[in-house]
């Protein structure tokens, strides 16, 4: 298989990359006919709080789905599925597995920088993939480098096989550090693909990209992938000022909701509005970073957080979803999210509008704190929220306590 793999990936005249799921496998992972086996998932346990909310009525627990990954990056389960899951890892290597018994098989495997904050960070299927066969993927292909590829999902050349090719770069994008290189990728109601990138680091964005529209890094951009002008994609800047917006999705009134990382103080959740300025790095959530004082009068009509929290609580937020599901009453209608390096929790109702003061403290709902770090949340098709360890390797299913 692997060879076959080394075969596909040197016949390939863009130097693109290739990948091949035994047919066996992938039909039985994608419709669950295999037989219940244990040791894929052998040694999970729910994982209970190491830290409990005060209210008892907000804890949840952890209810393990699949183990055994290495540096999960994103979790993304195929449309209109519960089971099926595409999970991607740092080091460049996807899998799709079915969360029934854990059986997975290799997608893909790229070759990436891994320095850092560097890899493979984002997978989108395309708003009609069962017709299209299209899915996008963001990774660094060195580290200088950010790059979104339009890939396709086929019956392979051989009966064996069925195989999956990186067809086109959509999007690249040249990288001055190591770190805020984003990570999402998620087509909107619009069926447009939003590119979320950092303000391509170090720390305070010494080069102030992320305010300076000739850039596009510490922007929201949106393209069009179902239109070229000249064989070329026109990425969009759809918002400016973000720091590091590592993981946002759509609510259900199609709304884009993004959790933005902080620097030294605050960490935020905020809409991302078209043609919005976030702020950063005048404004470090709802404070002033850079001046650090009078900061209001440097550019009017900045867009402030919807919540936030200091960095007593976390230092690195990752934005999650909407609830939708049924197995939670509590949280229904209620935005998830969480602190990647604290391993805690939360959830507010998403406003109408930007605030005046963004959420914090007590507004916002503890569901309370895990020995994870938080890298990925996931929503199934029944609008259910899974959360991925990016140090233990195992992806869970938020549960009541009950
Ligand atoms: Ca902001």
């Amino acid at each position: 298989m692997k060879a076959f793999s080394v075969i596909l990936m040197l016949s390939f005249s863009l130097h693109l990359a290739s990948c091949e799921i035994l047919r066996r496998g992938a039909v039985s992972l994608l419709s669950s006919e295999q037989p219940p086996s244990s040791s894929m998932n052998a040694g999970l346990a729910v994982l209970s709080a190491s830290e409990m909310p005060d209210d008892k009525s907000h804890a949840l627990k952890l209810e393990p789905v699949a183990g055994g990954f290495e540096g999960i990056t994103d979790v993304q389960f195929l449309p209109g599925q519960a089971m099926q899951v595409v999970v991607l890892q740092k080091n460049g290597t996807a899998f799709l597995v079915n969360l029934k018994d854990g059986v997975r098989a290799k997608l893909f495997s790229l070759n990436v920088a891994t320095t850092s904050e560097l890899g493979l960070l984002g997978f989108a299927f395309h708003p009609a993939f069962y017709e299209s066969k299209k899915f996008y993927v963001h990774y660094n292909p060195k580290s200088d480098l950010s790059r979104v590829t339009e890939w396709e999902w086929t019956e392979g050349g051989s009966p064996a096989t069925i195989a999956c090719k990186e067809k086109r770069v959509i999007f690249e994008v040249k990288q001055p550090y190591q770190n805020h290189n984003g990570g999402s990728l998620v087509f909107g109601p619009d069926r447009k693909l939003y590119i979320g990138l950092g303000d391509g680091g170090w720390r305070g964005d010494p080069e102030n990209r992320a305010q300076d529209f000739g850039s596009l890094l510490g922007k929201m951009l949106r393209i069009d992938v179902e239109q070229t002008i000249d064989g070329k994609y026109l990425p969009e800047i759809f918002a400016s000022g973000l720091r590091n917006p590592w993981k946002y999705s759509f609510d259900s009134k199609g709304r884009l909701v993004a959790g933005d990382v902080g620097q030294d103080k605050w960490e935020e959740i905020t809409f991302v509005e078209k043609g919005a300025n976030l702020g950063w790095r005048i404004y470090e959530g709802s404070h002033c970073y850079d001046p650090p004082q009078d900061c209001e009068k440097v550019v009017r009509n900045l867009v402030g957080p919807i919540a936030e929290y200091d960095h007593a609580l976390g230092v690195s937020v990752t934005g999650g979803f909407e609830y939708s599901g049924s197995s939670l009453p509590s949280l229904k209608g209620r935005y998830l999210f969480g602190d990647f390096a604290t391993g805690r929790i939360w959830s507010i109702v998403l406003p109408e509008k930007t605030p005046v003061r963004p959420l914090s403290g007590k507004n916002l709902r503890y569901h309370g704190r895990w020995p994870v770090l938080i890298s990925t949340f996931a929503k199934d098709s029944a609008g259910e929220i899974y959360v991925a360890d990016y140090s233990g390797g195992n992806i869970y299913r938020i549960a009541s306590v009950n």
